[in-house]
């Protein structure tokens, strides 16, 4: 049963990776759709994809920076009357910045990964929750990270975002507790999209290397299981998912063929 058609979902980070995966998925299912994300020239082609795909769903691309509250706010509170009831909001939007120690620490990556991460996802939130309760219907949809579950070597701060985010959805879920409305946490484990390319400010062999000699999950993987658990009845929140790649135990143990 398809209960996606006719829907709209706002996706953050839809610009690249399980964001983007996330939109192609929805719209498949008849969702219309709010794009969010700082590079306009990528929403507006994902925009044009889409809907070249699928005629029948309408599309909004909104340019917003995340840890900029004003940005956050505008955006979501000069929504044209139609756009007015998102039914589900995919907090995804993220980034990890670098792989030092914390003596070692570089102040404003450890910032930005706060200010996208956590606050971002909480000023997001924040906007479009009051709605949601007032209908009494509605989907929160946290991606956090298996980093939020188990802290590994020169994750530090990283892994904090993530364990907040992880806190978050869990919090989300108490506050909203008698609403009908559904939180649901995502873990996933490594992931091949722009992310190590991020971490490592753009050094393309650095990133390559952390997938090197094992298969990582793509973001359609992860964009799967979040529209499987968005269709489940109304009565059914799959409150918190672990995806990892077959080769992945743990943040630290990768098989790798040689
Ligand atoms: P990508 O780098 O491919 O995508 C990240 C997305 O977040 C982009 O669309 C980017 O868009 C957006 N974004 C980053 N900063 C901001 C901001 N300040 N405001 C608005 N949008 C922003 O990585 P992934 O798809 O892998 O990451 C998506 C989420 O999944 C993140 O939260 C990440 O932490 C999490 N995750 C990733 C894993 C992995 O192994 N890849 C594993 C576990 C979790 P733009 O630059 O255009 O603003
Ligand atoms: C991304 C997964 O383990 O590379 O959240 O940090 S990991």
């Amino acid at each position: 049963m398809n209960r996606i058609q006719h829907t709209i979902t706002l996706i953050t980070g839809a610009s690249s990776g399980i964001g983007e995966a996330c939109a192609r998925h929805f719209a498949e299912l008849g969702s219309n759709l709010i794009l969010m994300a700082r590079r306009k020239e990528a929403l507006t082609a994902l925009e044009q994809s889409l809907l070249k795909l699928h005629p029948d769903i309408r599309i909004l691309s909104i340019t917003c920076d995340v840890r900029i509250i004003e940005s956050v706010e505008t955006a979501i509170h000069s929504l044209p009357e139609e756009w007015n009831n998102i039914d589900t909001l995919i907090n995804n939007a993220g980034l990890s910045r670098g792989m030092e120690k914390v003596q070692d620490g570089i102040i404003e990556n450890w910032e930005e990964m706060i200010d996208t991460n956590i606050k971002g996802l909480l000023y997001v939130s924040r906007a479009v929750l009051p709605r949601m309760v007032q209908r009494k219907k509605g989907n929160i949809v946290n991606i956090a990270s298996i980093a939020g579950r188990e802290t590994y070597p020169s994750g530090n701060v990283y892994c904090a975002t993530k364990s907040a985010a992880r806190t978050l959805s869990e919090a989300m879920r108490i506050d909203v507790n008698g609403t009908n409305i559904r939180v649901m946490n995502i873990d996933p484990g490594m992931v091949e999209t722009e992310f190590s390319l991020v971490r490592f400010h753009g050094d393309a062999d650095r990133a390559k290397q952390v997938y090197k000699g094992m298969q990582p999950l793509t973001a359609n993987d992860i964009a799967e299981i979040i529209v499987f658990s968005v269709n489940r009845p109304p009565h059914v929140t799959i409150g918190d998912v672990l995806i990892l790649p077959t080769a992945q135990a743990n943040t630290t143990t990768v098989y790798r063929e040689s």
